[in-house]
């Protein structure tokens, strides 16, 4: 028994006979391709998964059994014969790299289950997905299956700061990458790297984008120096073979999040200017030594010009000069640059200037640099508006980046589902290229995919908080599938980590269903304001959160009303959207309420569509955030003796600091609404009315 958590990877013994039986026919014999890292990981994991679920050991063959009832093979058509006679070769050829078969097949008289793909990757995906089906019981005596993964590349950025051991906005503990033990591994890294498999992830970026200390004083001072640049010191990368050796067993490449100053930094050039030759030559020599030590490297992840970190524009350059002199380094190796568009600071209204940074540039970055795009034009809000700049770069590979931590959303304390916060960007119609181009099909291709800002730590829960954890899974199933329901990818991360009580199952399920929309409520009012949750709680030492002297800057509120003007009239972001989504942005009668207020300033007494006004919706909203929260805690409540002590109390005792907070920040919030629109509430809660 490990101290943490085994998350989804429970493999609870499976009690119903039946059931137990139809598995241990399939699955007690194994027949496994032994001729690379990634087929010793699918035994390991065998050997721990099979024994708890159908409490037999498995029995591995080194041939096809013809003694046995049944027997699983794992591996691909070219390793094995009896796979190659069991299975179309033709259509397992073409799948994906990563997508797999898995199928209920006869052989010999034998019922067998294969697992096979074109790519061993694909074999650990497979086993994995056998796995699930097995964690949540379903009949396997049928089985057709065959997925592929939607993106290429689904990756996890980790925020650590490697030699401090912390994350930013991390409240999962201290980054549970030992840096200064480097080269040993822990136990722990493999179980991490199974937990990412079995959702799918397939590259992780190991250190935090911020990675030098900013300059000038700005809020990331509080979080202390950001020495992630060191990496790219020879004797650092040595330190990092075993670790990306482990993490190959997995499919999963390492990156690194790189300074654009290196050449200075690390190197002893007194410039980084990506078109000076010494840069070039520089860079390309580093990418050399990089390969010849971490061979299968996906790349390197680039914070540029964006919050003191340096990048193209101390040199008059642009960013398709700095990111392309680098990506030419990493071409000959298979690498990439994913570089990130969260540039602010030059314009009044931050929301445009991504788009008028980098929609200019489309066409001109190199094949192998895939532009990073935060989810909305701000900061990662409870609640914002799809960013621009999806539907404005077709000709350059995109990334989508969500995150996981919950920066804004609660931190460690608040149970803050995403996933319904993530299916709305992924199916936002962008009409890129006419009706039907939602953000989702807009990621596909070899160089594009999804980003994750991880939620891991130290802690023995992973992520500071058990409900958290389904952030992690539910970002590895919609980045493999964003089709996938969010019913569904619920479902089965409660089923497998809470075991089969249906009433258990529904409770969580809701409970995370509706968590997202209720924290929006008590953290901003709703219709789409940002950036006002309440400061100076205790627990949100890291981070920064503007007073509320500072808010109105944010949201635009003063006597007269509220909101800020991003019409053509004003900042003109809506002019950035495609028609017709920039005329429903554009008109208050047709911009969606949840996002009116990000769109339009408008007066306290402002009607909206059902007679109710602006102040009264905010003050409506808030109180009602806080009532929701109050039914899930005790929705929560009623688990008791359903579920494990320990994980009960854990989210028991957050749900109550959870009610605490949010009734502060409720209280805030309706103080600062009354202050300036001087309208008090009509049902008069609010306690100086
Ligand atoms: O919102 C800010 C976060 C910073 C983060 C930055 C970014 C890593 O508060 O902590 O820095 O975004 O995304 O670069």
């Amino acid at each position: 028994m490990t101290p943490y958590d085994d998350c989804w990877l429970r493999y609870d013994h499976i009690t119903a006979d039946d059931v137990r039986a139809s598995y241990r026919r399939r699955c007690r014999h194994a027949y496994v391709s032994e001729k690379s890292p990634e087929c010793s990981a699918i035994r390991d994991e065998l050997r721990r998964a099979l024994p708890e679920l159908l409490g037999a050991k498995p029995h591995f063959w080194h041939h096809p059994p013809t003694t046995v009832d049944g027997f699983l093979a794992i591996g691909t058509p070219d390793d094995m014969a009896m796979i190659a006679e069991s299975v179309p070769v033709d259509a397992v050829a073409e799948l994906e790299d990563g997508g797999f078969l898995i199928r209920a097949v006869t052989w010999n008289g034998a019922d067998c289950l294969v697992v096979t793909a074109s790519t061993d990757r694909g074999l650990v995906y497979g086993t994995f997905h056998l796995l699930r089906l097995l964690q949540l019981r379903e009949p396997i005596d049928e089985l057709e299956i065959r997925e592929e993964p939607t993106y290429a590349n689904r990756l996890l950025n980790q925020w650590d700061t490697p030699f401090r051991r912390s994350v930013e906005r991390g409240y999962g503990g201290e980054s549970i990458f030992d840096w200064e033990r480097l080269p040993d591994l822990r136990p722990r890294y493999e179980d991490y790297a199974r937990l990412l498999a079995s959702v799918g992830i397939n590259g992780i970026v190991l250190n935090n984008v911020n990675t030098t200390k900013p300059p000038r004083e700005s809020a990331n001072d509080a979080v202390g120096a950001f020495e992630g640049w060191q990496l790219l010191e020879s004797r650092r990368l040595e330190d990092l073979t075993g670790l990306a050796s482990l993490f190959r067993r997995y499919g999963i490449r390492p990156y690194l999040s790189v300074n654009f100053a290196a050449p200075m930094l690390v190197g002893d050039l007194d410039t980084a200017d990506p078109l000076d030759e010494n840069v070039r030559d520089w860079w390309r020599e580093k990418a050399d030594d990089v390969y010849e030590l971490v061979p299968d490297l996906g790349g390197f992840l680039i914070k540029a010009d964006s919050e003191g970190q340096p990048g193209p524009y101390d040199y008059d350059r642009d960013h398709v000069d700095g990111a392309n002199a680098i990506a030419r380094a990493l071409e000959p190796h298979d690498g990439r640059v994913w570089w990130r568009a969260f540039v602010y600071g030059s314009h009044e209204d931050r929301a445009v200037q991504a788009y008028d940074t980098f929609e200019p540039l489309d066409g001109e970055f190199s094949d192998t640099v895939t532009v990073q795009i935060k989810n909305g034009p701000i900061d990662f809000q409870p609640r914002e508006p799809v960013s621009t700049l999806f539907g404005a770069m077709p000709e350059t590979d995109l990334g989508l980046e969500i995150q996981l931590t919950q920066e804004y959303t609660g931190q460690g304390v608040h149970a803050t589902y995403h996933l319904p916060l993530w299916k709305e960007v992924f199916e936002f119609e962008t009409q890129a290229d006419g009706e039907g181009t939602p953000v989702k099909s807009l990621l596909r291709g070899a160089g594009q995919g999804v980003a994750g800002v991880a939620n891991v730590g130290e802690d023995d829960t992973w992520t500071g908080h058990y409900l958290s954890q389904a952030n992690l899974y539910a970002f590895g199933r919609v980045a493999w599938n964003p089709d996938l329901s969010v019913e569904t990818i619920t479902e089965e991360w409660v089923r497998q980590t809470f075991g089969a009580d249906e009433v258990v199952v529904e409770t969580v399920t809701e409970i995370l269903r509706d968590s997202w929309e209720a924290c929006i409520d008590y953290e901003t009012g709703g219709l789409g304001l940002v950036h006002m949750m309440h400061n100076g709680e205790e627990f949100l030492e890291n981070h920064y959160y503007p007073s509320p002297a500072e808010w109105p800057g944010y949201h635009g509120a003063s006597e007269d009303g509220i909101g800020v003007d991003r019409t053509e009239r004003g900042s003109g972001y809506t002019t950035q959207y495609r028609d017709p989504i920039a005329e429903r942005y554009e008109s208050v009668e047709t911009c969606p309420e949840e996002f009116l207020l990000f769109f339009h300033h408008l007066p306290w007494d402002y009607e909206l569509d059902d007679g109710t006004t602006v102040v009264q919706r905010l003050y409506d909203n808030c109180f009602d955030g806080v009532d929701e929260v109050k039914r899930l805690r005790d929705r929560w409540r009623t688990l008791e003796g359903r579920i494990d002590e320990r994980r009960f109390r854990h989210v028991a005792e957050r749900f109550d600091e959870q009610v605490a907070q949010a009734e502060r920040w409720r209280d805030v919030l309706a103080s600062y609404f009354r202050e300036y629109s001087g309208i008090p509430d009509e049902r008069g809660r609010i306690r100086r009315d």
